[in-house]
């Protein structure tokens, strides 16, 4: 794997948080819940070569992960940002050991560092992309199906999306609503690419009901158990032929370390905001690479800041899998960028221009914002 060119020292003025409230084009549903409006942090980190951005992917509600965004919001406020703050002048690479006094609160040190990371290429008029290693100039594009009313629902969503190109569906499960759901897609299309994602929804007494899955050649199986569940997500990945993957139990390198040695997952799922940042997920990528195991780029429902980002790490040469990294459309109607992804040909192009190779929609972030605080030194 290239090691990262290191990316230049910035000097921070001013960390600008604001809170944005970004309706979703139609309701999503998880085993977890249903989300109609995107609650979600953007950072603008104000340097003296400029701004750079990022997005913090924590929701309303800590039903994914512990994090959620009003205990982001405090943690950014009172120790992260002004530990940057008080450092002042930075290389992006040196912001994970600068917050790593704060336990945890990945997603809210990830979007820190993303923003840091952007100012600091846009500096030097280098992509993302680049930065992080991209092997390809465009991503193929998955898509994540939220549990619809019922499976015939179901049926006419996925419908929708293959005729938009999207060349791989996820769909998600939950107890109940998992055989009957997945074989209703698989009658429908046949032999598409099709994967599942549980979101924690089942224990391993749920094991036989799970292994009904086998029969429809999934690419996958994410995250059926708990997020410290690694001792039982080995145990039933030995009564499964569908692959298992894992999406929140992969917190760090160190915990996709210990899945892999544990036989916990044959597959991950990248996200850079579970991890604390793109470059955990590269390392992670670089240690799944090693080992043999594939991996794919996971979404949190971002919007054009994370989107873009999220294409530039799915770029990497490990990421074989197709991610979850759909058109902007897929969720929102509109952007807070001033060209939002779109899918060509059952893919998204990785930006190219200097950092995160998009340019933020002044009106449209005022717009959704509704709350904001400019902490400085
Ligand atoms: O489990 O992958 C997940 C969205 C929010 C929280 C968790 C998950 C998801 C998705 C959507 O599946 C992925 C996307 O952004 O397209
Ligand atoms: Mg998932």
């Amino acid at each position: 794997m290239p090691l990262l060119q290191p990316a230049p020292v910035v000097t921070l003025d001013a960390v600008e948080l604001r809170v944005l409230h970004l309706p979703l084009v139609s309701p999503f549903t998880t085993s977890f819940g249903t989300e109609t409006v995107r609650e979600v942090i953007v950072v603008a980190a104000e340097t003296s070569d400029g701004r750079g951005w990022g997005e913090v992917v924590t929701s309303a509600e800590p039903f994914y992960s512990s994090e959620y965004t009003q205990g982001a919001w405090d943690v950014l406020t009172r120790f992260l940002a002004p530990a940057l703050l008080e450092r002042r002048t930075l290389a992006p690479e040196e912001v994970g050991g600068i917050l790593g006094r704060v336990v945890g609160h990945r997603m809210a040190k990830a979007g820190l560092e993303l923003a840091v990371l952007d100012a600091a290429l846009r500096s030097e008029g280098r992509s993302l992309g680049q930065y992080l290693g991209a092997a390809t100039d465009r991503v193929p594009s998955g898509v994540s199906v939220g549990i619809q009313r019922d499976p015939a629902a179901l049926v006419d969503a996925v419908g929708a999306y293959l005729g938009e190109g999207y060349v791989r569906i996820k769909i998600k499960i939950k107890p109940g609503r998992d055989i009957d759901d997945t074989a209703a897609v698989r009658d429908a299309f046949g032999a598409i690419p099709l994967q599942v994602d549980a979101n924690s929804a089942y224990t391993l007494q749920d094991a036989d009901t799970l292994a009904e899955l086998d029969r429809f050649d999934l690419l996958l199986i994410e995250q059926p158990l708990q997020e410290d569940d690694l001792v039982d997500h080995a145990t039933l990945a030995t009564r499964l032929r569908t692959p298992v993957c894992l999406d929140e139990s992969i917190v760090s390198d160190k915990a996709a370390a210990d899945a892999l040695a544990l036989g916990s997952a044959a597959i991950i799922n990248i996200k850079a905001g579970r991890v604390g940042g793109y470059l955990e997920a590269v390392a992670i990528h670089d240690r799944a690479v090693a080992a043999g195991v594939p991996v794919w780029c996971g979404g949190m429902l971002e919007t054009g800041i994370g989107r873009a980002a999220n294409a530039a790490l799915a770029a990497l040469p490990g990421f074989t899998l197709p991610g979850d990294i759909s058109a902007s459309a897929r969720f929102y109607t509109r952007d807070i960028v001033t060209e939002p992804a779109v899918i060509e040909d059952g893919h998204v192009r990785v930006p190219t221009g200097p950092g995160l190779g998009v340019e933020i929609d002044a009106a449209a972030l005022e717009d959704f914002t509704v709350r904001r605080e400019r902490i400085t030194r």
